[in-house]
């Protein structure tokens, strides 16, 4: 069923607690952790509880909770003292998307390029 938890997603076990994390925000609605492969000195993932594949998926089936994770980076580049960062929804594997539940990567820390690569 659409937003059930998944057996096999990585996401559903970290928001289970069977996959540990290192978690630095909790809502009703989200989880939010650090990236096990940070990519600048803030990079903290935040997920919906609910699974949905992508941002999209999400988006369209719960936009309450897709709004919650917008709300949440902020709350994340606040507790981390970020001037500005840059939050990124991979979507499909052409975007480098490898974790396929909705999260949003929330960067900061260090000055960033555009565009990306
Ligand atoms: P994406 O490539 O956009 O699907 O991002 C998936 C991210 O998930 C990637 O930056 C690495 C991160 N990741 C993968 N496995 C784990 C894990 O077991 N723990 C944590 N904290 N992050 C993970």
């Amino acid at each position: 069923m659409p937003g059930e938890p998944q057996d096999d997603c990585l996401f559903c076990k970290i928001v289970a607690g069977h996959v540990p994390a290192t978690i630095v925000r909790e809502t009703e609605t989200t989880v939010a952790f650090r990236d096990i492969n940070p990519q600048a000195p803030t990079h903290v993932l935040v997920i919906p509880r609910v699974h949905y594949r992508d941002a999209a998926e999400l988006a369209a089936a719960e936009p309450a909770v897709a709004a919650d994770i917008l709300r949440e980076a902020k709350a994340v580049a606040d507790e981390d003292k970020l001037e500005s960062y840059r939050m990124v929804f991979n979507t499909g594997s052409g975007a480098g998307q490898t974790v396929w539940h909705a999260h949003a990567h929330v960067l900061g820390g260090r000055g960033m390029q555009w565009p990306p690569g």
